[in-house]
């Protein structure tokens, strides 16, 4: 291990002849040629909707290795866009960059993306429970009365979005969805989602997290519509521990809850820029991503 743990970090790759095709707040991907592309996990960490100073050791690879644990997992009930993760198997030209890939990185599939996010909630919570409150609906879905914040829907519900311009989700209907990706597509992608969630969400809660919601991005490849983006994460989803789970209240985040908590204690006006972050809450909150991974894979992360 480093000297000091925060000196592992990686929050910018280096990449100088690999062509950007797309950047995240945390992750970015690479163009490698017209069929693969190279995806990539940093130890950013955003809260509030900003990416922080200070990194958080092992995320990027915490992250990355859950993708490939619920990969792997749905391979079922879905084909996923992953190619390799082994970095001896990447191409000759990535090999000068083995140390800052390994772990953190997959080569992946092209795929046409559905310019569509699939959310599918089970639990009522953020913007959906703020909507029920004044509506009784969720994303035009109509749900029973008296249900409490954090409460399980009697079912998942299916809530699709698309990306704004604002880098906001915007909430659509599913007819709406219909329009954009057609009704065959958009029914395929609906009932794949429910399938998914429902089989993830019953391994996590038996292994102690409740994932409340998700978001999955889908793209068609040779092998018809395929799961791409990164998987059931805590970044793509809400974790919540199930041994402090009780409705009626809001829930706390299996993993950024002590960085929130810091962020309002030294009552930050959540405008650029954003804080570093003391190395102690850097750390706990590097252990409750490991502590995920190990919950839900029963697998220790080699840190
Ligand atoms: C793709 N994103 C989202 C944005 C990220 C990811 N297999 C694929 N084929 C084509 N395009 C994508 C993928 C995947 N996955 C996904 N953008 C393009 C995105 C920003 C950063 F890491």
């Amino acid at each position: 291990m480093s000297p000091n743990l925060l000196d592992a970090v990686i929050l910018q790759t280096d990449f100088p002849d690999l062509h950007l095709h797309a950047s995240g707040k945390v992750r970015d991907v690479y163009q490698l040629d017209n069929e693969r592309l190279l995806f990539v996990a940093t130890d950013r960490i955003s809260a509030f909707d900003y990416v922080l100073a200070t990194g958080i050791p092992h995320k990027g690879r915490v992250l990355s290795q859950m993708s490939l644990f619920w990969f792997d997992f749905l391979s079922d009930i879905v084909p996923n866009h992953v190619i390799t993760a082994d970095v001896a198997q990447y191409p000759q030209a990535l090999q000068k960059y083995a140390d800052q890939l390994r772990g953190r990185s997959m080569i992946v599939q092209r795929a046409e993306m559905f310019p569509v996010e699939c959310v599918v909630r089970g639990y009522i919570s953020g913007s959906a429970w703020k909507e029920y409150q004044a509506t009784g609906k969720v994303c035009g879905i109509d749900l029973p009365p008296g249900l409490r914040e954090s409460e399980a829907f009697p079912e998942p519900i299916f809530t699709p979005a698309t990306k704004a311009v604002s880098g906001h989700d915007e909430n659509i209907p599913f007819a709406k969805m219909c329009e954009i990706v057609g009704t065959e597509t958009a029914s395929h992608l609906r009932e794949l989602t429910l399938r998914i969630y429902k089989k993830a969400a019953a391994y996590a809660r038996q292994r102690g997290i409740i994932i409340a919601d998700t978001k999955f991005e889908f793209g068609r490849t040779a092998k018809g519509i395929t799961l791409a983006d990164e998987v059931l994460t805590p970044d793509s989803s809400r974790f919540w521990p199930a041994d402090k789970y009780e409705a009626g209240r809001s829930q706390e985040s299996y993993d950024k809850q002590y960085v929130r908590d810091y962020l309002e204690q030294i009552r930050w006006n959540k405008q650029p820029p954003a804080p570093a972050l003391p190395a102690e809450v850097a750390t706990h909150t590097s252990e409750k991503y490991l502590d995920a991974y190990l919950q839900i894979t029963g697998h220790k992360l080699d840190v």
